[in-house]
């Protein structure tokens, strides 16, 4: 499939009722990006509606138009009547159908014309027109590079550029992923000049924590933390109880997986977290390894070379035992 900024702009000619979905478990780049597009959408005049499959996490709820997200968890029959009036769904942030997961039934059944805005790779083929492209840092620059492209970046106020630069920021790690490329700060800046408040996207997003969350979190890396693999591997665990006893809500363990990788001579880093009865999981890798392909074969996910999701449903403990005896079959005779 090949990516097309003029297939994107002739969707928006041609229809006038649009409705964004993002993926389940929605991050800072999902939410920023579809809250952006579709301010962008609404200023030519068209309508616009943002689905998530479940509840973004609470350091977003303070973007402009967070508020009138529909969350299919929360509300399906809204939702799906949302889709019913809908010329046609944009998928943002991801780009296979089943990363919508409980939502997928609803949406794919309205029937409606699918296009996709996204970052990840191999995109499956499911849209009428795909802007896409894996070396990209975030689905925000992709939206911003989009409207400059179809000239639609005049809508770019600071409102816009707030929900983008919440995007950039988030799948970025702050501007350092080694996805960063002088045109991802050229972009940053353009948004920094609209007048938009940098700062307070800072606090919002990183200095918004529960105490819970923070004591969660060190419970985590003294307790659940562990290297495997020669010590070039580690991985946190965190059972269903352990959440439960820090009254876990979502976003709460955002970023932990990165703590594992900050260890000196860690090459790869796990996060497995028991919810809804099977194991979710975050992995990270620095150099060569390429953990979409880890995820892809062994954890039934995928994403980029350098960051990736997956689930198990294997127990936890058996889901930690997998991914040790990989690490150790890959690094310990190195
Ligand atoms: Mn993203």
């Amino acid at each position: 499939m090949k990516s097309s900024a003029m297939d994107i702009y002739r969707m928006l000619q041609k229809y006038n009722v649009f409705a964004i979905v993002v993926h389940r478990g929605p991050d800072g780049d999902a939410i920023g990006s579809a809250l952006a597009w579709q301010k962008i959408i609404n200023a030519m005049g068209k309508e616009c509606i943002v689905i998530a499959p479940d509840d973004y996490p609470a350091f977003l709820r303070w973007l402009p138009g967070a508020k009138d997200i529909l969350v299919h968890a929360n509300d399906a029959t809204r939702v799906k009547e949302a889709l019913k009036l809908c010329d046609m769904v944009f998928c943002l942030d991801f780009n296979a159908s089943d990363r919508m997961g409980p939502a997928e039934a609803d949406v794919v059944k309205a029937g409606k014309p699918f296009a996709i805005i996204d970052h990840h790779r191999f995109p499956s083929d499911f849209a009428e027109a795909y802007y896409v492209d894996d070396e990209a840092s975030s689905t925000a620059e992709l939206i911003y590079r989009l409207s400059v492209e179809l000239n639609l970046d005049g809508s770019i106020d600071s409102e816009v550029a707030t929900c983008l630069y919440t995007g950039l920021v988030t799948d970025t790690g702050s501007f350092r992923y080694p996805s960063v490329r002088a045109d991802v700060l050229r972009i940053a800046a353009a948004l920094l000049a609209t007048g938009m408040d940098h700062v307070e996207i800072y606090e919002q997003v990183y200095n918004s924590n529960r105490i819970e969350q923070l004591r969660l979190k060190g419970f985590a890396l003294s307790e659940r933390l562990k290297l495997t693999g020669g010590d070039q591997a580690a991985y946190i665990y965190l059972s269903a109880s352990d959440l439960a006893r820090f009254d876990f809500r979502p976003g709460d363990t955002e970023g932990l997986v990165n703590y594992a990788l900050s260890i000196k001579g860690v090459h790869v880093a796990a996060f497995f977290a028991e919810k809804d009865k099977i194991v979710k999981i975050s992995l990270r890798s620095k150099g060569i390894l390429d953990v979409n392909n880890l995820a892809r074969e062994h954890f039934k996910g995928g994403g980029h070379i350098h960051a990736a999701g997956g689930r198990s449903e294997l127990s936890l403990e058996q889901t930690c035992r997998k991914f040790e005896s990989l690490m150790n079959e890959r690094y310990e005779k190195s």
